[in-house]
């Protein structure tokens, strides 16, 4: 094996740039004669739009245009276009309002882009749009999830009644009651999703510049998929040839699946360079980000899980209503569907499972996916409702789920709800995440705490999660609008050194390392010869890009396939040049081989043949050495584990201090141990930010956003979190090439219930058995002090 191959702690090599400031950022590019852009945007969440007065703004200095919702109608340009419709039941398609890339008549949710103006600096781009008076009839705001399909509520679309996207379910629901009605004990549960807000380091951005000689157009954007945003743009908004049109995703700085959709800022800077016929330059301010990203989560929840005496799981009910905003954006109605409800089986063996969801528009900022999306949710509602059962019934909360969970031996394993778990071994990942975490010592450390006046609480929560998106027949037949296969191309060049051009997209994952693992382990081509290409829709021939946690699982797959044509070809050269049959011929270690044999040729004599051909098969094999492969799953991925959480309350103050976190976690094959220790790391900790800080507020009255910054919106800090004991218990997948499983979300998957399970253990004395996230010391304090009173 090489040494910096599958398997290996290679150190990124991508942070030699990210470290030293030379990464390439959208906002950092400069284009000749490039004009800036500025977008006004609504400041109620409600109202008609009754006149846009540019005239003072046009008269103003640096001025070059302005647009209007009005403007980009009259042009013909498109909708933005959801990319995944959802059906109720009986087949009832969901109700698909227009989302106007500017808002038009109306607007529905405070930051709702009502005018673009570009100038000849962004500081006159500004003052001009201060300058646009925009008149507004202002309307009641619908903000709360279950007033908003209360009767009498006011309607953001005329044609949408009661608020209502969909009604839609998965499950069969006569079985689940008919296992409730033989239940001898109901465990119930309401719960709230907290509502998040993505905030990748970088904010979001776009240039796009166009050249009126060739009718190319280029759009640089902070994407984490630039070939979809060419399709989507392309062809449903603006209306240009896909030939013509170029859309790069340089070094991105984080997207956690706010990149991964197409927006309205997108096209709008497109459209006004087209105009003008030159660049324009839109920067997201951070404050403007909180109003325009896309938020995550969000959803209200009834669930009751049915047990017979002895705790076995007999059924599972869950009622949603999970917020889609005031649009639909790009993949909004998938995430509290599809990506929620199959996952409610958890890792349990329970036989009936029913979700029903309610789907709707309020006025507040589009939702979508956010890490994990939709899997953190569903985990949540399991797994808090696992712990509330336990402690009426008076089991141990481990027991329980010892008695219930799948054991490893019924994998592959068919669920109640869609899902066949291919492989895993949760009871594995528990029993090790409890010794690792010292379960059995957590008493003594209670004492020693209680001794201090601390409250010391442990939380468990186990997961599985569907990832690695998605077999295109799948997600077709669930609504998917597109394919979602991926592609690689292994350029081998005559010095045997190698470029990948890859369709998914390394925001922070470390793909230019990992996928150059594959490869020197395939080819044998040493680490520093291989240089993998993203994030280019005129450098790479396609690509879904990346989210899901797919990039391995499917974009691995597709490179490890083109690799394997590479070595197929390679062979026959091989064959001919030592004049052997091509099946006597072996290639391991970058050496083709006779068998058995000490003839052989390196794998870089082998490209230098290939494109220098003078004596090679040309009757039988074309010259060069460049294969691809396109890879579409025949399943998902499913990553499992367990999580354990040690907590310390402080109950004066009610501040909740993590005193240690323990992952263990089934991803199959792991490539590089140190990507994947670090793919953890972070998306633990954005779900314990979920759990203990951050929280996206509406005032519910007039719809404003009250946590519009970084001074009320808390973000987990190095100081919030404790250094974190991770570690793998993995079983190969039977369903992806090299066994892997996705790794991308699981930490913020398995987190928020692991934490918010410590804390109601840990305040479990007061009588209290649920909280709402975040578990905020105000929040944790009033219940104490409600609890005592
Ligand atoms: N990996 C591995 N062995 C495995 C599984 C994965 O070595 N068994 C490696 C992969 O090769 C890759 C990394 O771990 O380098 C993550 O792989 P994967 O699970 O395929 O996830 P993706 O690369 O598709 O990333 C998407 C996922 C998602 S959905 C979000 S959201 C997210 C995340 O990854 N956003 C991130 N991690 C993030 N990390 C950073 N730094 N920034 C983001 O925006």
């Amino acid at each position: 094996m090489s040494d910096k191959g599958i398997g290996a702690s290679v150190r990124r090599k991508e942070d030699q740039r990210f470290v030293r400031g030379r990464g390439n950022y959208v906002s950092d590019m400069v284009r000749p004669a490039m004009a800036w852009g500025v977008f006004v945007r609504s400041p109620h969440a409600h109202a008609t739009i009754t006149a846009i007065d540019t005239t003072q703004a046009a008269a103003m200095r640096g001025v070059a245009l302005i647009l209007t919702g009005a403007d980009l109608a009259a042009a013909g340009v498109g909708g933005l276009p959801c990319g995944w419709g959802i059906k109720g039941p009986d087949g009832t398609p969901m109700k698909e309002p227009p989302h106007p890339a500017l808002a038009q008549g109306k607007v529905r949710y405070v930051g709702d882009a009502v005018a673009f103006v570009v100038a000849e600096t962004a500081a006159a781009a500004r003052d001009a749009a201060e300058a646009i008076a925009v008149t507004y009839d202002v309307l009641p705001a619908v903000i709360d999830l279950e007033g908003a399909i209360a009767p009498g509520a006011s309607l953001l679309f005329d044609a949408v009644p009661n608020n209502l996207c969909s009604d839609w379910e998965i499950g069969d629901r006569a079985m689940t009651e008919a296992a409730f009605a033989k239940a001898a004990h109901v465990a119930r549960i309401k719960l709230v999703n907290n509502r998040l807000i993505g905030n990748p380091m970088e904010p979001r951005a776009a240039i796009a510049e166009h050249d009126p000689a060739t009718e190319k157009t280029t759009l640089w954007t902070t994407s984490q998929f630039p070939h979809v945003v060419r399709l989507l743009m392309g062809l449903f908004v603006l209306n240009i040839p896909q030939q013509n049109l170029r859309v790069v995703a340089p070094d991105v700085g984080g997207g956690f699946g706010v990149k991964q959709f197409h927006y309205a800022e997108e096209a709008v800077v497109t459209f006004a360079a087209r105009r003008l016929g030159r660049a324009v330059k839109w920067v997201c301010e951070r404050s403007e980000g909180f109003i325009s990203d896309a938020h995550g989560r969000d959803h209200v929840t009834e669930a009751a899980l049915a047990l017979a005496s002895d705790g076995t799981f007999l059924g599972m009910k869950v009622e949603t209503i999970g917020n889609l905003g005031g649009y639909i954006s790009t993949f909004g109605p998938n995430i509290p569907t599809n990506l929620y409800g199959p996952l409610l089986a958890g890792v349990y063996t329970t036989p009936a499972v029913y979700c029903a969801v309610k789907v709707v528009f309020t006025n507040t900022v589009p939702v979508d996916a956010y890490r994990g999306a939709g899997r953190p949710e569903a985990t949540f509602v399991v797994e808090r409702l696992v712990e509330i059962a336990a402690q009426e019934m008076g089991l141990d909360k481990i027991e329980i789920r010892r008695k219930n969970m799948i054991p490893k031996e019924a994998f592959p394993y068919q669920t109640p709800v869609m899902m066949r778990y291919d492989s895993g071994d949760p009871l594995g990942c528990m029993e090790r995440a409890l010794a690792a975490a010292d379960h059995a010592g957590f008493p003594a450390r209670k004492a020693a705490a209680a001794a201090k006046g601390k409250l010391r609480g442990i939380g468990l929560s186990t997961y599985i999660e569907a990832c690695g998106l998605a077999p295109s027949r799948i997600a077709g037949s669930l609504g998917a609008r597109g394919g979602l296969y991926e592609s690689a191309t292994v350029r081998v060049h005559p010095t045997g050194q190698v470029t990948v051009l890859i369709g998914t997209h390394s925001h922070g994952q470390g793909h230019e390392t990992t996928f150059a693992q594959i490869i020197a382990e395939k080819l044998g081509v040493k680490f520093e010869d291989i240089d993998i290409v993203f994030g280019d829709t005129d450098r790479v021939q396609f690509g879904m890009g990346t989210y899901g946690s797919r990039s391995l699982v499917v974009g691995g797959a597709a490179l490890a396939k083109a690799s394997d044509r590479v070595v197929a070809k390679g062979k026959k050269i091989a064959a001919h040049l030592l004049e052997a049959a091509v099946d006597d011929v072996e290639f391991a270690g970058g050496t083709f081989r006779v068998t058995g044999t000490d003839k052989a040729k390196s794998f870089a004599e082998i490209a230098l043949a290939a494109y220098v051909p003078h004596d090679y098969p040309l009757e039988t094999l074309d010259p060069g050495l460049e294969e691809q492969a396109f890879h579409d799953p025949v399943n998902f991925s499913f990553p499992s584990g367990a999580h354990v959480c040690e907590v310390e309350v402080d109950p004066d103050t009610g501040k909740v201090t993590l005193i240690g976190y323990t992952a263990v976690d089934d991803v199959g094959t792991v490539i590089n141990p140190m990507i994947v220790a670090g793919q953890l790391h972070g998306g633990i900790t954005q779900g314990v930010g979920q759990a203990l800080l951050e929280h996206c507020v509406y005032d519910k009255a007039t719809g404003q956003l009250l946590s519009g910054s970084f001074q009320d919106y808390a973000m987990p800090r190095a100081d919030d979190i404790p250094a974190y004991a991770v570690s793998t218990h993995s079983t190969p997948s039977t369903d992806t090439p090299m066994g892997v499983k996705g790794c991308g979300e699981v930490g913020t998957i398995g987190s928020p219930a692991a934490v918010m399970n410590a804390v109601v253990d840990a305040l479990a004395g007061y009588g209290i058995t649920h909280m709402d996230m975040p578990a905020s010391p105000s929040r944790v304090w009033a219940a104490i002090a409600s609890a005592t009173r």
